[in-house]
């Protein structure tokens, strides 16, 4: 029998590339069930070419589902994502609720798939998408030089703040394009008056040094799980890791620098090497012919794209980098679907 399978947050940003993934990827799914809130129930969504009726969020909606992947806010992940796994589903959730629990694995299945297997409380969790928009290329590197240090600064964008985040966009570049705006302090800011949605500045003509909540000692959230989760993915607890997390006027596809130092001395030949063969990655570096990855191109693909790959001038050990992930993709639902699929060939023994 193929696995059952529930979207919880179906409706929702990250729900909604979900079906599109579900419908695109390789079908390892019996009946795939999506479940929303209950204001959303009985609306119709495709996934697969076949309209679903969407059921409302209940202890009974799991009934005979064996995975269970939850895209909503932290709260409601906090309260359902038990249980569903009380109901004998495996749950896989994309919120941060668990993510730092140490009886629930952080996966990521081209670095550590294996973690998947052992999960006391029945839920696996996804990655935060600024963590996922690099890890997979830091995860193929670390294998080859053994990574010591990151020092990173993210490029993030809006839909990493949800729909609220893209309507702020929008409505903000409405207010400033075709005027001389951009050019005296504040002037942006007086355009677009109170609305400025999630963010503490302007998002429009502007970049914004804060993501996230703050924190303790001036860090905010963002920054404090890059360093988190990525110490986790790859089993290295005692990696020296600094963020800076910036928000950019850029729509879907999140980027980052990066500066990692390796145990090994390196060489930009082969690490070139490494990430044009290492799954999930793409390589697009010949900055002479202007080649190098952007969100405006990479946005709507699933690999981590690594260009401008140099080794540190000060350094034979350490390499800059510039890497791009779609933040929707394989941050969030990609990465998601992936880990259920690991699960469902678990389930059904087929490896
Ligand atoms: C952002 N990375 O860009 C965030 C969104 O922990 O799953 C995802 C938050 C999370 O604002």
């Amino acid at each position: 029998r193929k696995p059952t399978l529930a979207v919880v947050g179906a409706t929702g940003a990250v729900g909604t590339v979900m079906l599109g993934i579900l419908s695109e990827r390789k079908d390892v799914w019996g009946e795939i069930r999506l479940i929303a809130s209950p204001r959303s129930a009985g609306k119709k969504l495709t996934v697969r070419g076949e309209q679903v009726e969407v059921v409302a969020l209940s202890e009974e909606a799991f009934e005979g589902v064996d995975v269970a992947m939850f895209d909503v806010p932290d709260e409601v992940s906090a309260q359902w994502a038990p249980v569903a796994a009380a109901k004998g589903a495996v749950a896989v959730d994309n919120s941060g609720a668990f993510r730092m629990d140490p009886e629930v694995p952080l996966v990521v299945p081209e670095v550590n798939a294996h973690a998947a297997r052992v999960r006391p409380r029945g839920i696996i969790s996804n990655p935060n998408c600024t963590t996922l928009s690099m890890i997979v290329a830091m995860g193929a590197l670390h294998a080859e030089f053994g990574l010591s240090e990151l020092i990173v600064s993210s490029y993030q964008a809006v839909s990493g703040s949800g729909k609220e985040g893209v309507d702020t966009l929008r409505e903000q570049i409405a207010a400033v394009a075709g005027t001389e705006l951009g050019t005296h302090p504040g002037d942006v800011r007086r355009a677009v008056g109170g609305g400025l949605g999630p963010y503490p500045a302007p998002i429009a003509y502007n970049v914004v040094p804060f993501a996230g909540s703050l924190k303790d000692d001036g860090w905010t959230s963002e920054e404090l799980k890059v360093r988190n989760e990525s110490r986790k993915i790859l089993g290295l607890p005692g990696l020296r890791v600094t963020a800076t997390c910036v928000r950019v006027p850029v729509i879907t596809t999140h980027s980052l620098t990066v500066h990692a130092r390796f145990e090994n001395e390196v060489t930009v030949a082969k690490a070139h090497e490494i990430l044009s063969t290492a799954p999930g990655v793409v390589l697009c570096d010949n900055p002479a012919e202007g080649e190098f990855p952007t969100p405006a191109d990479v946005v709507g693909t699933d690999p981590t794209w690594v260009g401008r790959v140099r080794r540190s001038m000060d350094d034979p050990n350490a390499l800059e980098l510039f890497v791009c992930g779609d933040n929707l993709r394989k941050g969030a639902a990609l990465n998601t679907a992936q880990i259920a699929e690991v699960v469902a060939a678990e389930l059904t023994g087929v490896s």
